[in-house]
C-alpha cells in the first residue's frame, strides 16, 4: 500500500526531485508523529552534531525504508543513487560529534524528551582535498535550498562587550526508531554572510563577529584573533541555549525556583561551559538572587569530560573574556571565590595565579554530576587527571562507556549482515542488542560461520567499486583490509601505523612476500593549524606513491589516503574493514568509539589497551582480539617523570632507526617536500610526545601474527562472529539508558 504512494509521489521525476519528495515526505510524517514530551527535558549542549546524511536513517527509523527502496527498484532506482544526492552535513569533527549525533538518536528512541543544541556552521568542518600531496583545506557549504533545516521564528538578541547580534533558530527533526521525535536545535546569526569566505581557501576576516560567527566549527585559533572567535561563538551557542532552556520550562509552568525539575543540561568538553554563568546571570535578571541561582544551576547541569589532553581542557585568559563576555566575568569571579574560600589548595581554583579561567573546573564545582566516556578512562580521571577534585567530590564522578547507533552502524550501513542476523535470530536485536549474544550459539556452524565471510567479501567488493568511482584508487578486493579511520592525532599514533608500512615496504623489497597482499587504508583530517598533523598525512600519501611507483612491491602493499573522510566515508570503509586499528598511546583514547562500529561490523581489533579497547577485550577475550603496547600506568608514569626518551631507542635499535630514516630518503623526497618530511623526522627521533617509538617493535610483532592469524579462515570467521555477537554492551541506547537513570532521571 505504501509502496503504492511512494510510486505515485516519485513517478516520472528526476534523481534530484525524487530526493526532495522523499526528504518532504519524512519531515511530514515525523510531524505528524509529534514531539516526545515529559516535564522534565534533557538539553544535550555540544559544539559538534556529526549527524551524517540522514534521508535513509530517517526511512529506516520512520519505517519505511524497504517500501521506499522496493518503489524505486521498481522504477530502476538503486536508492543509493538517491542517497548520493544529499550533502552530509558538516557540524562536526570526530568522536565527540558522532557520539552526539548517535545520543540523540537513541534518546528519541528510548522516547526520552531531550534535544541537541549547538550552531548551525555554514562551511562547517573544512572540506580536505590532496594537492601535491599535501592537505589542502577548502570551506564545505552543505546547505542547499531544500534541507533538513526548518527555520523557526524563535530569535534571540545577543549582546558581547562589543557588539550585538541577532540570533535564529533552525531545527532538525530527530525521529527516534518506532517512536516519536526530538529536535536538534542550531542556532544561527542572522547576519551571517557566507560571501566573505573566497571558494578555495578557509581565510577571513574573523574580526567582522556579526558576518562570520557561524561560517566555521574550530576556526584557526592559533591567533589572538581566531581565539577570541571560538569564546564568541561558545557564548553565542549558550547564551541562546539559556534564553530557551528558560523560555520553554516557564511555558510549561516552572516560577524558575523550581528550574530544575524542568530542565536538565548536559555539557559536553568545556567548548559549553559558559552555560553555568550565562544560566546564573538569567536567573538573577528573573530576580533570582546569586546564591540560590548557583544552586539551581548546579542541581541541573551535567557535565562530561571526552579527553585528557591538557590542550583540549580550555583555559581562557581574563583579559579574553572580560573582552568578549564582560557581563559573566564578575559571575564567574564569585564562584572562585566561593572555591578559594572554602579550600586551600590551589589546583582547584577556578582562576589560576596567571590569570586564566579553568573551564572544566568551572564545571566540576558546579555540575552535580561529572562523567568520563570509557571505564579506563574515568579511571585515570579520579585516580590521577582529576584526582583533587574526585576526593573532595567523589560522589559525583562515574563513568557512562560510550556507544553507538546500531541503527547508523549495521541497520543502515550493513543491510547484508543486518537481514542475515535476523534471519538467525529474529529482529528482537534492533530493539535490545544485547540479544546479538544468540549468534554465538552458531560458532560451531560452518555454514553460518562462511555466510558472515560473504558478507564481508561483499562489502569489500562494494568499497572497492566505491573508492574506484570516487577518487579512481584500484583495491584489491581479495586483499586484507586493515583500516584506520579517525581525526589525525599524534597521540591516535598514525605515524607508527606508517612506520609499520615502511617496515613491510622493505621486508617486501627484501623478497619477503605477504601469503596475502595488504591494503593500508587510512582516513584522517588534520586540523588546520597542526602542522605535524598535516606532515603525517604528506608522509602517508608519499608513501603511498613510492610503493605505486615500484612494481616489485606495488602487487603486495598498497596505501591509501582516503581524501576528505567523513561519515559517508566511514559507512562504507567500516563494514568492508577486516582490521580495525585502534593504537592510541596509552590512557590518551578517552574512549573511542570507531573501536565499537568495526567490531559490530565484523573487524578484528588490532589495539592497545586503551579508552573503551579495554571493555571490548573483556566481552570478547584475548583469543579474539589481539593487544599490545605499554599499559595506561607505565604511561602515566613515563609522562610524570618525565623520562621517555625516544633518541634513545633511535640510537640503540637500528632496525627502528632504519623506518624512521626512510621518511627523508631520496624516494620519499622524491615525491615530497623536505621541510615536512624532515620536521616529522626530527619530530620523531626527537621528541614524540606520543611514543610512537615505544611500542612501534611489539605492534610490528602482532600486525605480523594477526596477518598470519587471517589465513586460517575458520578461526577467523569464529572471532568475527564473537565480535558481532559480543556488541551489545557498546550500542547507544545502553549508554543513554545508563545517563537516564543515573544522571537525568527524565
Ligand atoms: O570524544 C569521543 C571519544 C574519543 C575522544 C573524542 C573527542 C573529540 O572528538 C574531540 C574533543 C575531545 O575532547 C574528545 O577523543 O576518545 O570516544 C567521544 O567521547
Amino acid at each position: 500500500m505504501f509502496k503504492d504512494e511512494v510510486k505515485g509521489l516519485i513517478k516520472g521525476k528526476s534523481k534530484e526531485e525524487i530526493y526532495i519528495e522523499l526528504l518532504r515526505l519524512t519531515k511530514r510524517m515525523a510531524e505528524e508523529k509529534g514531539n516526545i514530551e515529559s516535564k522534565k527535558k534533557l538539553y544535550y549542549i555540544s559544539a559538534e552534531f556529526l549527524i551524517g546524511k540522514l534521508l535513509s536513517n530517517n526511512l529506516i527509523n520512520l519505517g519505511i525504508y524497504d517500501d521506499v527502496k522496493e518503489a524505486l527498484l521498481e522504477e530502476g532506482i538503486n536508492i543509493s543513487e538517491i542517497e548520493e544526492i544529499e550533502n552530509e552535513p558538516s557540524l562536526g569533527n570526530g568522536g565527540l560529534g558522532r557520539l552526539a549525533a548517535c545520543f540523540l538518536d537513541s534518546i528519541a528512541t528510548l522516547g526520552l524528551c531531550g534535544d541537541g543544541v549547538g550552531l548551525n556552521y555554514h562551511d562547517g568542518l573544512f572540506k580536505q582535498e590532496f594537492r601535491d600531496n599535501l592537505q589542502k583545506e577548502l570551506p564545505n557549504p552543505w546547505i542547499e535550498n531544500e534541507s533538513i533545516l526548518k527555520k523557526t521564528d524563535i530569535s534571540y538578541d545577543i549582546n558581547f562587550g562589543n557588539c550585538s547580534v541577532k540570533s535564529v533558530l533552525y531545527e532538525i527533526d530527530v525521529i527516534g526508531y518506532d517512536n516519536k521525535k526530538n529536535t536538534l536545535k542550531l542556532f544561527d546569526v542572522e547576519s551571517v554572510d557566507e560571501s566573505i569566505i573566497h571558494d578555495d581557501s578557509i581565510d577571513f576576516n574573523k574580526e567582522d563577529i556579526k558576518k562570520n560567527l557561524t561560517l566555521f566549527l574550530y576556526p584557526d585559533d592559533s591567533d589572538d584573533a581566531g581565539r577570541l572567535l571560538r569564546i564568541y561563538q561558545q557564548y553565542f551557542m549558550v547564551s541562546n541555549a539559556a534564553h530557551i532552556i528558560i523560555d520553554e520550562a516557564k511555558a510549561k509552568g516552572s516560577n524558575l525556583h523550581d528550574f530544575y525539575e524542568y530542565a536538565v543540561v548536559q555539557i559536553n568538553d568545556t567548548h559549553p561551559t559558559m552555560v553555568i554563568p550565562e544560566l546564573i546571570r538569567l536567573l538573577g535578571e528573573q530576580g533570582i538572587d546569586f546564591d540560590e541561582a548557583t544552586d539551581i544551576v548546579s542541581k541541573m547541569c551535567a557535565y562530561t569530560n571526552h579527553t585528557i589532553l591538557a590542550e583540549a581542557l580550555e583555559k581562557w585568559p581574563i583579559a579574553y573574556l572580560e573582552q568578549v563576555v564582560p557581563m559573566l566575568m564578575p559571575i564567574i569571579r564569585k564562584l572562585d571565590e566561593k572555591i578559594k574560600a572554602k579550600y586551600d589548595d590551589k589546583r582547584l581554583s577556578i582562576i589560576d595565579d596567571e590569570g586564566r579561567v579553568h573551564m572544566a573546573h568551572i564545571d566540576i564545582h558546579y555540575c552535580y554530576s561529572v562523567n568520563g566516556v570509557a571505564a579506563l578512562h574515568t579511571d585515570i580521571l579520579k585516580k590521577s587527571e582529576l584526582k583533587v577534585f574526585a576526593d573532595i567530590y567523589p560522589d559525583k564522578f562515574n563513568n557512562k562507556t560510550n556507544g553507538i547507533t546500531f541503527r547508523r552502524w549495521l541497520l543502515h550501513c550493513n543491510h547484508e549482515l543486518t537481514d542475515f542476523i535476523t534471519e538467525k535470530i529474529g529482529d528482537g536485536f534492533k530493539k535490545d542488542a544485547d540479544e546479538l549474544k544468540k549468534l554465538e550459539s552458531f560458532l560451531g556452524d560452518d555454514e553460518v560461520l562462511s555466510r558472515i565471510d560473504d558478507i564481508k567479501k561483499n562489502k569489500k567488493n562494494e568499497f572497492v567499486a566505491y573508492i574506484k568511482n570516487k577518487e579512481g584508487v584500484d583495491i584489491n578486493p581479495d586483499s586484507i583490509f586493515d583500516v584506520q579511520v579517525k581525526r589525525l592525532h599524534e597521540y591516535k599514533r598514525q605515524q607508527m601505523n606508517l612506520l609499520y608500512a615502511i617496515y613491510k615496504y622493505k621486508q617486501i623489497k627484501a623478497g619477503n612476500i605477504p601469503k596475502r597482499p595488504i591494503t593500508m587504508i587510512f582516513g584522517a583530517k588534520a586540523a588546520p593549524a597542526y602542522t605535524i598533523a598535516k606532515d603525517i598525512i604528506h608522509a602517508i600519501i608519499c608513501l603511498s606513491k613510492v610503493i605505486e611507483n615500484d612494481p616489485q612491491v606495488r602487487d603486495h602493499l598498497k596505501v591509501v589516503m582516503l581524501e576528505n573522510y567523513n561519515v559517508t566515508y566511514a559507512e562504507k570503509v567500516i563494514p568492508a574493514a577486516d582490521i580495525s586499528e585502534q593504537i592510541s598511546l596509552a590512557s590518551k583514547e578517552a574512549s573511542g568509539t570507531g573501536n565499537m562500529k568495526f567490531m559490530l561490523n565484523g573487524a578484528i581489533t588490532l589495539g592497545t589497551l586503551d579508552g573503551a579497547n579495554v571493555e571490548i577485550n573483556d566481552f570478547v577475550g584475548n583469543d579474539n582480539i589481539y593487544i599490545f603496547g605499554k599499559k595506561s600506568d607505565e604511561i602515566i608514569e613515563h609522562y610524570a617523570k618525565a623520562d621517555y626518551c625516544s633518541e634513545k631507542i633511535y640510537d640503540d635499535n637500528p632496525e627502528i632507526a632504519t623506518l624512521v630514516d626512510f621518511l627523508v630518503n631520496k624516494e620519499m623526497l622524491k615525491v615530497g617536500k623536505w621541510d615536512n618530511l624532515s620536521r616529522l623526522y626530527m619530530e620523531i627521533v626527537n621528541k614524540d610526545w606520543f611514543m610512537a617509538l615505544i611500542d612501534i617493535k611489539e605492534y610490528i610483532e602482532t600486525k605480523e601474527k594477526v596477518y598470519a592469524d587471517y589465513e586460517d579462515r575458520k578461526s577467523w570467521e569464529k572471532k568475527m562472529l564473537v565480535n558481532i555477537a559480543n556488541a551489545g554492551f557498546f550500542s547507544s541506547d545502553r549508554t543513554i539508558a545508563q545517563y537516564n537513570d543515573d544522571i537525568w532521571h527524565l
